[in-house]
């Protein structure tokens, strides 16, 4: 019997902290040996000229939800995952929706139910709160947590799942006490609403209205009530999809207040702007209804400001926000009554399978961040943040044997064609990159290798979470 399953053999290991020439010892679908020269094994991959990477973490993901009547999402667990696998993605974190007056129990017993046996690589499961009702806070948060669903996330806008501040200091208050995550939409409700109203009554309905009622004071403002409410409590939370230079002076300003506000950024704040929503000069008046999404791109000193706080560390977690949505569908991007107002086109752009490559050709290949850098922000952060670490998010014995292998060489122009996502667009169509993904391994199996998909939904498993029992802080 060989001594391991798998050796990969001659590449250079990339973790969040080292860059070594090593090979890799995979047994019972763990990493058993980082070492050199290791042989004696059942396969053996050359990785001769390539990165061996953690494989990519997306810690916000939408799938499968429901966002209404006549909308349908572009991707069930089997093609969102099979899309992940492709772009380079070991697990991804989508969300289970708590329905207004509903049970959260309720939404996550039958948002695991649809994942079970569908999913290509492992899947972890955050809540969306929208209603934090007594029978929520008092009982089911606390049991859900106890169960290992250990993150949810909280909306500051949306009529269907918008908290008000009292709300949300509850909710912090009982996250604190229970040790889970918290994820902030950050962007002020009634700003929104009233910009929206001005702008229909105005005739500005373009998706390009979207942008102008979303600007950056709405996301900053929002961010600044979350920081506070957040020093109330004393909790950790992380403010997601953070997109221009505004909210991220307010994390800057907070962490450097000594506050544990943590910060996540996506693709779409770094490479595209709100003049996307104006349709690219495009005939079809509704193209720019491809890049809604909020809080939407703003433009090119703000993706500066981004990178810059990248650099800085003020980001923890670089995600894609994949919530993908068909263009040319009524129920998606161009339903009814999405062509009347930007205010009810879907919102969310797909990005699981791109945010890999995006990210490291605009960061790794154009020099603004290192290869550590990457890991940290695109698996090591996740698993740290999110109760994943240390099985998953880095490349040592004990870890699960979820590597990607790099080629940082390889150019690629993203197109639809090539994706595996259930959308029937990219933004990125037409991007040039320069790195990709050219093997996906999870759990020691091959699951994807050079953007085909080699593995079976139900592979990938729905994984328990614990909490760190330093972040619970009882009372
Ligand atoms: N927020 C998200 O996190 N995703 C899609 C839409 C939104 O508002
Ligand atoms: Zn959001
Ligand atoms: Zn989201």
């Amino acid at each position: 019997m060989p001594e391991f399953d798998l050796a990969i053999r001659g590449g250079t290991v990339v973790t969040a902290s080292d860059t070594v020439r090593a090979d890799v010892g995979v047994r019972g679908g763990r990493i058993v040996a980082v070492a050199e020269g290791i042989a004696d094994a059942a396969r053996v991959i050359d990785a001769s000229g390539l990165l061996v990477l953690p494989g990519g973490i997306d810690s916000h993901v939408h799938i499968a939800q429901d966002p209404g009547p006549g909308i349908v999402m572009a991707d069930d667990f089997a093609s969102a995952t099979q899309a992940a696998a492709a772009g380079g993605n070991t697990c991804v974190m989508p969300f289970a929706v708590q329905p207004r007056g509903g049970s959260l129990r309720g939404a996550v017993d039958a948002y695991r139910a649809k994942a079970e046996g569908q999913c290509h690589v492992d899947v972890a499961i955050h809540m969306i709160i929208s209603d934090p009702s007594e029978a929520v806070l008092g009982q089911e948060l606390p049991a859900l947590v106890a169960d290992g669903y250990t993150s949810f996330k909280v909306f500051m806008t949306y009529d269907d799942l918008v908290l008000n501040d009292r709300q949300l200091l509850d909710v912090f208050h009982v996250a604190r006490r229970e040790g889970a995550r918290v994820m902030v939409h950050a962007e002020g409700y009634d700003a929104i609403r009233y910009l929206s109203d001005r702008l229909e009554r105005a005739g500005e309905t373009r998706p390009y209205g979207h942008a102008l009622s979303r600007p950056e004071v709405v996301e900053r403002e929002a961010a600044h009530r979350a920081i506070s409410h957040a020093e109330l409590i004393d909790l950790p939370i992380v403010i997601v999809h953070v997109s221009g230079r505004e909210a991220t002076e307010q994390i800057a300003w907070a962490q450097a207040r000594g506050l544990k506000i943590r910060a996540e950024t996506c693709p779409q704040y770094l490479t595209l702007t709100a003049e996307h929503m104006k349709g690219l000069g495009l005939d079809d008046p509704m193209a720019g209804a491809k890049y809604v999404c909020s809080p939407p791109p703003r433009d090119a000193e703000s993706q500066e400001a981004v990178w810059s706080g990248i650099r800085r560390g003020i980001f923890d977690v670089v995600s894609s926000d994949h919530s993908p949505f068909r263009y040319d569908d009524p129920q998606g991007k161009l339903n009814p009554r999405g062509k009347t107002s930007f205010r009810w086109i879907p919102n969310g752009i797909p990005g699981i399978e791109t945010r890999l490559p995006v990210f490291f050709s605009e960061g790794v290949s154009k020099g603004r961040i290192s290869l550590n850098q990457f890991a940290a922000l695109t698996a090591t952060n996740h698993a740290k943040m999110y109760g994943l670490y240390p099985r998953k998010g880095s490349i040592a014995p004990g870890f699960d044997a979820d590597l990607t292998l790099w080629d940082p060489n390889k150019r690629e122009t993203i197109r639809q064609e090539i994706l595996h996502h259930g959308s029937d667009y990219t933004p990125w169509e037409g991007f040039d990159v320069t790195g990709w993904p050219v093997m996906t391994i999870a759990g020691g199996q091959v699951i994807a290798e050079d953007s085909r998909v080699l593995s079976e939904p139900g592979r990938g498993r729905v994984l328990d979470r614990a909490v760190d029992p330093a972040e619970r802080r009882g009372g």
